[in-house]
């Protein structure tokens, strides 16, 4: 497969790394405005051919797939654009600015009949997927809670400086991430209850939030940060805890999980698979990526609709924007 990828910048290293690690793909294309980004992947990851412009690329190339990893702002115009050429599309987390610009590009992907994933790969972590193969063997009978953080000081401007500069932060940026495990572990969410707060002084968003999500059969408690001042700080690895009719399952720092069921405890130790070329944001990472990138091609060769579609992400997003308005208002938001 020949994929073209929209974006050379901090996060792409790791999409570029992973299509090189994938054996269908025969063939890799970059696009970046910034052309000596572009001209750096094409020396580094053995890239074919570089442009600087995505609608060049798409006009002079004969893509199987396009990879957008660009910020949320361009991520319309570059879904859109694939879809006019006949693409299908991955993009990166967040899909959209709006439920309405995301609602937008569901339909110009469905319309153009190409399918559209969001690059969600927080549930494609090894720890994470065994978890949910676990609970789905039953070992904890019904889960009915579910406690999810992702709290740390770990200096996130410093690889992705625009976060410091954007209005809408930890919900919009991680919320994403930590959304999508609570409806992997626990089911869609029909109201929540959310809390933002600002701590650092020197950013422009929200860098702390805490939310109340509740499910058909139980709750979830989503806590997130990037400002916290813990002595062991776990980023990148998301401390959860499920509870359920029968037993819990926790995971925790240095990829333990335990499960205890009917009141035996069964320790399991799930380190990431090593890659040798790493992520600057940890083992766990570049597994994520590998993984849904995998699934990816394998939905593209026989027809699937990928995990974390276009439409599935948008009950997703339903739950950042709702989190916004929950603590704007200080109300419970109503999802569905
Ligand atoms: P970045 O700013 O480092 O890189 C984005 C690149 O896209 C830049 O080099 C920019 O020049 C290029 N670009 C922007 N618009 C373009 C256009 N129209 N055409 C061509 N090139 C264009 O950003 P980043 O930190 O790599 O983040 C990219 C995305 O990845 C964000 O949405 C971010 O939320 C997401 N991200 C995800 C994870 C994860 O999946 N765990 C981690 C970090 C970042
Ligand atoms: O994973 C991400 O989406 C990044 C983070 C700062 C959390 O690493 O934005």
């Amino acid at each position: 497969m020949k994929v073209g990828v929209i974006g050379c910048g901090f996060f792409a290293q790791n999409h570029l790394a992973a299509w090189q690690a994938i054996k269908e793909i025969s063939s890799v294309i970059v696009c970046d405005q910034q052309v000596e980004l572009a001209e750096a992947a094409k020396t580094q990851f053995g890239v074919r051919q570089v442009y600087d412009e995505a609608e060049e690329m798409l006009a002079n190339e004969d893509l199987d797939f396009v990879d957008i990893v660009t910020t949320p702002s361009s991520h319309r115009l570059l879904v859109e654009m694939a879809a006019r050429y006949g693409r299908h599309v991955i993009c990166q987390k967040p899909l959209a600015p709006s439920i309405e610009d995301a609602k937008a590009m569901v339909d110009a992907c469905k319309l153009a009949g190409v399918t559209l994933m969001v690059h969600e790969n927080f549930r494609w972590q090894g720890i994470i997927q065994r978890a949910k193969q676990l609970i789905d063997s039953g070992r904890i009978g019904d889960p009915f809670l579910a406690q999810i953080s992702f709290r740390t000081g770990y200096n996130v401007y410093s690889n992705q400086p625009y976060l410091a500069e954007d209005e809408r932060l930890v919900l919009y940026d991680m919320g994403t991430h930590i959304f999508d495990l609570v409806r992997f572990f626990m089911g869609e969410v029909s109201s929540l209850y959310a809390q933002t707060h600002q701590v650092n002084p020197d950013i422009q968003g929200e860098d702390a939030a805490t939310v109340l999500l509740c499910h058909a059969a139980g709750a979830s408690v989503a806590a997130m940060n990037y400002v916290s001042a813990v002595e062991h700080d776990e980023f990148i690895q998301i401390p959860i805890r499920i509870e359920g009719s029968h037993g819990s399952l926790e995971i925790r720092r240095d990829y333990q999980l335990n499960v205890v069921s009917n009141k035996q405890m069964t320790p399991y130790h799930v380190p990431p698979v090593h890659y040798s070329w790493g992520s600057s944001l940890g083992g766990a990472v570049m597994e994520s990526v590998v993984n849904i990138q995998k699934h990816w091609v394998e939905c593209l060769n026989t027809g699937t609709e990928p995990h974390t579609s276009g439409a599935d992400n948008l009950k997703t997003l339903e739950l950042v924007f709702g989190s916004y308005e929950s603590a704007a208002k200080s109300i419970v938001c109503h999802i569905r």
